[in-house]
C-alpha cells in the first residue's frame, strides 16, 4: 500500500539518508551549508543589560547578562529566551519545569491529557518552520531525494488541483476523500509536476517524510524536537491556554495563525488571508520568538506515538516510549477547522506513519542547549 495520510495507512521501508549520524552530519555541515557557527568567537561587547517591564500589576525583571553575539528577547514566566545570532534564526529556552497537556481534552482519544509537569534541559528551537528555500539549500548542497520523490507520489488536497487533476485521480480514503494521490507531487511540485515553488519559496516546505525531515536537521547540525519540548515552545510561556498566544483564537479581530474559515472542505473563506500555505515569517511571533506553532503545516516530531501519558519517557526530558509505528505530529495545518480539525491547539497531538508526505506536512529543527 502507497504511503499515505493518518495511521490508517501502512507504512513502506525506510530510507537511506545523504547525510546520516552525527559524524556524516558534521561533514555535510561543513561541505554544504553557509551557516557560521560563531560559537567560538569572543563576545562582540561585554556587558550587562538590565530591563524592568511591568504587565498587569507584575512586575518582571530582566536578569542581567553579559551580552556576546545573543539579543535578548525577553523573560517570560521565568523562562529566560534569547535570540542565538550564531545560531541563525533559532531562539534558546533555558532549562525548568513546565506543564504540558491538558486535562480538558477535546480529543480524548489522542492522548491529550491529563496535565504533566515535566523538566527539561536547554534547547534551541527554529523561529520558524523551514522554508521551500532552506530545503532547496539543503537538497542543491547534498543531492537529497525525498522520499516522495523516491515513492514517485504524495498526498494533496484535492481542493488546490486543478479541475483536470482532480477528475482523475483515485481517491485515498473514504474516511477523508478530500485528500488524492498524485504522481509526482514533491516539495518543489506541490500541486503535481504542472506546480511550482517559485512564488513559494519563503512558504514552509511540505511533502517531506518524518525521515526527511531527520536528514535535514542532522544536516545542520541539528534535531527534531521532542512532543515535550515542542509543546513547551508552541506554549510560550503561557500557562494552560489553548493557543500560543491565549484563549482567543482570534484576538481584537487580527488572526494569528493560518487555519481553514468557513465550511471544511467545500469553502474556504481565507479570512486569515490564505487558502493554502503562508509564508512562515508571516503572522506574529509568540512570546518566545516563535511563528506558527499552530496551523499552517503540522510540524513533525521527534517522538514515537502513543496515547499512553504513562509511556512517553517520564517526566524529566520526555522523548516518547521506545519503539513505534506512528511518528507524533503538532499543532494542525492551514486544513484545519474547528469543526473537522480542532487540533490547532498546542495539546492536541497526532501521528503519521515515518514516510508518509502530504501537502499540510512540514518541519522545523530543533539542537540541545547543552553542547
Ligand atoms: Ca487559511
Ligand atoms: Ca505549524
Amino acid at each position: 500500500m502507497k504511503t499515505s495520510i493518518g495511521k490508517i495507512f501502512e507504512g513502506k521501508s525506510t530510507a537511506l539518508f545523504v547525510c546520516a549520524g552525527i559524524f556524516l552530519s558534521v561533514l555535510c555541515s561543513v561541505a554544504g551549508t553557509s551557516e557560521t557557527d560563531n560559537s567560538n568567537e569572543k563576545p562582540a561587547h561585554c556587558g550587562f543589560h538590565r530591563q524592568t517591564t511591568t504587565k498587569g500589576n507584575r512586575k518582571r525583571e530582566i536578569r542581567d547578562y553579559c551580552l556576546t553575539n545573543d539579543h535578548i528577547l525577553g523573560i517570560y514566566e521565568n523562562t529566560v529566551v534569547t535570540r542565538i545570532n550564531h545560531l541563525k534564526n533559532m531562539v534558546r529556552i533555558e532549562s525548568g519545569k513546565f506543564v504540558i497537556g491538558t486535562n480538558d481534552p477535546i480529543f480524548v482519544a489522542d492522548g491529550e491529557g491529563p496535565k504533566q509537569q515535566i523538566y527539561l534541559d536547554s534547547f534551541y528551537m527554529d523561529e520558524t518552520e523551514v522554508s521551500n528555500g532552506d530545503f532547496a539549500r539543503f537538497v542543491d548542497a547534498t543531492g537529497y531525494r525525498t522520499e516522495a520523490e523516491k515513492f514517485g507520489d504524495s498526498f494533496v488536497f484535492e481542493g488546490l488541483l486543478g479541475e483536470n487533476v482532480a477528475t482523475d485521480v483515485p481517491l485515498v480514503a473514504a474516511q477523508a476523500p478530500w485528500w488524492v494521490q498524485i504522481e509526482n507531487a514533491s516539495w518543489h511540485h506541490p500541486e503535481g509536476p504542472d506546480s511550482d515553488i517559485e512564488h513559494r519559496i519563503d512558504h514552509p516546505v511540505v511533502h517531506v517524510s518524518w525521515n526527511d525531515a531527520v536528514a535535514y536537521c542532522e544536516w545542520l547540525g541539528k534535531r527534531l524536537p521532542t512532543e515535550a519540548e515542542w509543546e513547551v515552545a508552541c506554549r510560550g510561556g503561557l500557562s494552560d491556554r489553548l493557543y500560543p498566544w491565549g484563549n482567543k483564537f482570534v484576538p481584537n479581530g487580527r488572526y494569528r495563525a493560518n487555519t481553514w474559515q468557513g465550511d471544511f472542505p467545500t469553502n474556504n473563506t481565507k479570512e486569515d488571508g490564505y487558502e493554502s500555505t503562508s509564508p512562515v515569517t508571516e503572522f506574529p511571533r509568540n512570546k518566545y520568538g516563535l511563528r506558527n506553532m499552530i496551523g499552517n503545516v503540522w510540524e513533525w516530531t521527534f517522538d514515537w506515538w502513543t496515547v499512553d501519558v504513562g509511556n512517553r519517557g517520564g517526566s524529566t526530558n520526555p522523548a516518547g516510549p521506545p519503539h513505534g509505528t506512528n511518528k507524533v505530529k503538532k499543532g494542525g495545518s492551514y486544513l484545519c477547522h474547528e469543526s473537522y480539525c480542532f487540533r490547532y491547539r498546542c495539546a492536541a497531538r497526532s501521528q503519521n506513519t515515518p514516510d508518509t508526505t502530504a501537502g499540510n506536512l512540514g518541519f522545523r529543527c530543533a539542537l540541545s542547549g547543552k553542547r
